[in-house]
């Protein structure tokens, strides 16, 4: 996977990675989500969520590779949501908060069995970003989010964490935010790192999601919106893939 990001920012393409909560989704749910999924050539699940009230990963895992060849990643929000089923794992360092435990703490505890798993790690720089109301993930992670009217915080955060050797950055404003990251702060996050730039939380429309990937988001996350309305998904893939052919022309 790590390749696949790699090129993807290469070629200037742009991705739709569907955000699946292992917490809110069953069976009926993930058939209706893979055939969206099948349908509108989306190649990346991400896969997890702050809360974990059952442990169905492996299960729910199993089920949607029967439906569908989209990569599953991990998207942990603990080190209790590691498992040998998933294609690799977004290995998250929090890097817009300053708590120990999510910059470096779960990832001891984690690295082990991600080893005996076999499992690849994307390593990634995480950033929360204020969306306007608190959501699960700042409140979880005990962390302050990044200003969204800061774009300069949000860049010398991202540039020190490509300094550290982490070759993804992920922007967030954190799953149900009321306001997606700006587009100034993805725009000068992608002018301060070369890595691959993931952007999700509160994107709730094809606009918002064209806004993130013009402003230089490579992977574009949606989680809540596609729920509510999987149809979204197909029109977002599209209008990416229409914008990567663009670019790319
Ligand atoms: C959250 O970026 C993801 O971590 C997706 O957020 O559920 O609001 O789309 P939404």
């Amino acid at each position: 996977m790590n390749t696949y990001l790699k090129e993807l920012r290469r070629q200037n393409k742009k991705a739709l990675a569907v955000l699946i909560d292992p917490d809110k989704s069953g069976t009926d749910y993930l058939s209706r989500i893979a055939d969206v999924i099948n349908r509108s050539g989306i190649e990346l699940i991400f896969f997890g969520g702050s809360l974990l009230t059952k442990y169905e990963l492996d299960e729910h895992i199993k089920t949607l590779k029967s439906l569908t060849e989209a990569k599953i990643i991990l998207f942990p929000g603990s080190s209790l949501q590691v498992t040998p089923e998933a294609d690799a794992l977004l290995f998250l360092s929090l890097i817009s908060g300053r708590n120990p435990e999510l910059l470096i703490g779960q990832h001891v505890i984690a690295a082990p069995l991600i080893r005996q798993f076999n499992l690849e790690t994307i390593s990634t720089g995480y950033m929360l970003v204020d969306g306007g109301r608190p959501t699960t993930a700042s409140y979880i992670s005990g962390s302050l989010p990044l200003p969204a009217d800061k774009p300069d915080i949000a860049a010398c955060t991202a540039m020190a964490g490509e300094m550290l050797g982490l070759n993804h950055i992920y922007l967030d404003a954190g799953s149900g935010a009321m306001n997606p990251v700006s587009a100034d702060m993805v725009g000068a996050v992608r002018n301060a790192v070369d890595v691959p730039l993931i952007v999700g939380g509160g994107i709730r429309s094809v606009e918002e999601a064209l806004r993130s990937a013009r402003a230089g988001a490579d992977v574009v996350v949606v989680g809540n919106a596609a729920e509510k309305d999987p149809q979204l998904l197909e029109d977002i893939a599209l209008q990416l893939h229409a914008l990567s052919a663009k670019t790319q022309a």
